[in-house]
């Protein structure tokens, strides 16, 4: 029993030793590798018209490919080596029911690098570090009449290098044969993602080429958050997307808002904000959306959407869109009936300042982690004020009871993915080109007999997307009312149901 408890404690020890070694590194990364520079030098080296995928330029791709191979030659094991191959598989597509597909989605990094937006491709990159030479390899599924009859039409070999500025292309099923013909023995550092992968099949491939000992090597490295460092400082395209992603939403939002009456149905909603996205340009939801009415918001990850919106509650919806690769990512919280009750109305104050809070605290060089602490001390500060805590409780009692009434962070980075760059750490200074959500949330049970009766069953979220810049915060999603007296409007304006939804 004692020894177990020993073990316990190392390896609590040593988990946080690594925890803060990763810090210590993506802090380096950050500070003393200019990322940051070229972020800058972006803004005026992509004017290259030649887009490879809307907003985003051939040049830009490259310069992403470039700087990926040197972060991962001027690595602490990296700098090791002069010679890097780097392997990357695109997504697979994922079957919903016998022979058919759900909608595709590519690996985000994939996409990043390559810009191709098709399954089962392998993405090679060949660098050396002392001549600065960068190969960039594509194998995709070869053209093939009677598959795309079915399938849809596929790159091929020809417009992976013509279109997609590949230096060569090869078919797909002669992966092996090509990487054993052409970097056996040659002595690479070889990089590739093992963690998220998102093809099992090509994840295979990869696995038994690097695990054959007939294919010589002189190092096998994860990736690792490298390429994640990179992504998360946007360049002035990726901005000008994301903006583009946020403007859509919000303007979905306020459409779904005005048009909420009693008794319509949660999905009615998700409907909604669905058909308002793709009509203005998104490809996609970013996410299956939370569309909560009363109790259900309490529940973090409610994404049935079932229920009846009765009068009197309020509804939460927590969606966003995907336009080009890019996301937003939305939460506002509004009363069903139009009007917020007196006990409503004090809660959505209460986050709507505990938010203008963390806001005004946002700028460079604080964390996520610190506007998160910022946001912890507002709440518990304005929940004793409403009598949810007794008199004398302690400090340390305090935070642990707040955080019951708001368990999850104050927000994480956004980009090409919702919860984007997930293995960098939030305690990161906040640098001009990060894109952040902004959340705080307060979520009252209505079994919870510890608070005064009127605010059982409330939940309430308000989250909004930030950029970073040289001149402080900008809302991405200022556009969308979050003051009771702009909503109380929007929902006043109703005429007459635009969508002929019957309730
Ligand atoms: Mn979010």
């Amino acid at each position: 029993m004692k020894r177990f408890f020993l073990y316990k404690v190392l390896f609590g020890i040593l988990s946080i030793f690594l925890i803060l070694l990763a810090f210590y590194y993506q802090y380096e990364l950050l500070e003393t590798f200019n990322i940051l520079d070229w972020y800058n030098s972006s803004h005026s080296d992509f004017s290259d018209k030649k887009y490879v995928t809307p907003g985003i330029s051939r040049k830009e791709y490259a310069w992403r490919r470039r700087q990926l191979m040197h972060v991962l030659a001027e690595d602490h094991v990296g700098r090791n080596y002069d010679k890097h191959l780097f392997i990357l598989s695109a997504a697979d597509l994922k079957i919903m029911t016998n022979d058919i597909p759900y909608p595709f989605h590519q690996d985000t990094d994939f996409l990043y690098l390559s810009g191709v937006n098709e399954p089962d491709a392998i993405l090679v990159l060949d660098f050396n570090r002392v001549s600065s030479r960068l190969k960039f390899l594509l194998f995709v599924k070869p053209k093939d009449p009677k598959r795309e009859l079915w399938d849809g039409a596929v790159i091929g070999q020809q417009a992976a290098v013509d279109y997609f500025n590949a230096d060569e292309s090869f078919p797909l099923n002669s992966f092996t044969s090509m990487m054993q013909e052409k970097f056996n023995n040659s002595g690479y550092c070889v990089w590739y993602k093992n963690r998220r992968t998102s093809h099992a099949g090509n994840q295979q491939i990869i696995l038994s080429l690097l695990n054959d000992t007939n294919f010589k090597k002189k190092a096998i490295q994860e990736l690792g958050f490298n390429l994640q460092m990179i992504r998360l400082i946007k360049s002035a395209s990726e901005i000008n997307l994301l903006k583009k992603s946020a403007t859509i939403a919000s303007k979905a939002f306020s459409k779904v808002i005005k048009n909420t009456r009693p008794g319509m149905i949660e999905s009615n909603l998700h409907a909604l904000l669905e058909y308002e996205c793709r009509i203005e340009g998104a490809q996609f939801l970013s996410f299956p959306p939370v569309v909560a009415g009363g109790n259900s918001a309490n529940t973090l990850h409610y994404i049935n959407n079932t229920q009846l919106l009765r009068d009197g509650e309020l509804v939460l919806m927590d969606g966003g869109c995907e336009y080009h690769g890019y996301v937003s990512d939305i939460t506002r919280t509004w009363p069903v009936n139009g009007k917020f009750s007196e006990a409503q109305k004090e809660l959505y104050e209460l986050v709507l300042h505990v938010q203008e809070t963390c806001l005004k605290e946002c700028k460079e060089d604080v964390s996520l982690d610190h506007l998160h602490n910022i946001m912890m001390v507002s709440l518990a500060t304005e929940l004793k004020k409403l009598g949810f805590f007794s008199e004398n409780v302690s400090s340390a009692q305090l935070q642990k009871q707040v955080s019951q009434y708001c368990p999850h962070h104050l927000g994480h980075y956004l980009g090409m993915d919702t919860h984007d760059t997930p293995l960098l750490h939030r305690g990161l200074p906040l640098r001009p080109g990060m894109v952040i959500t902004m959340e705080p949330g307060l979520y009252v049970s209505e079994n919870d007999l510890s608070v005064p009766k009127k605010y059982r069953g409330i939940g309430i979220r308000i989250e909004d997307d930030v950029l970073i810049t040289d001149h402080g915060p900008y809302i991405m999603t200022a556009s969308l009312p979050k003051q009771v007296v702009q909503i109380e409007q929007l929902m006043g304006s109703f005429k007459n149901n635009e969508y002929s939804i019957s309730v």
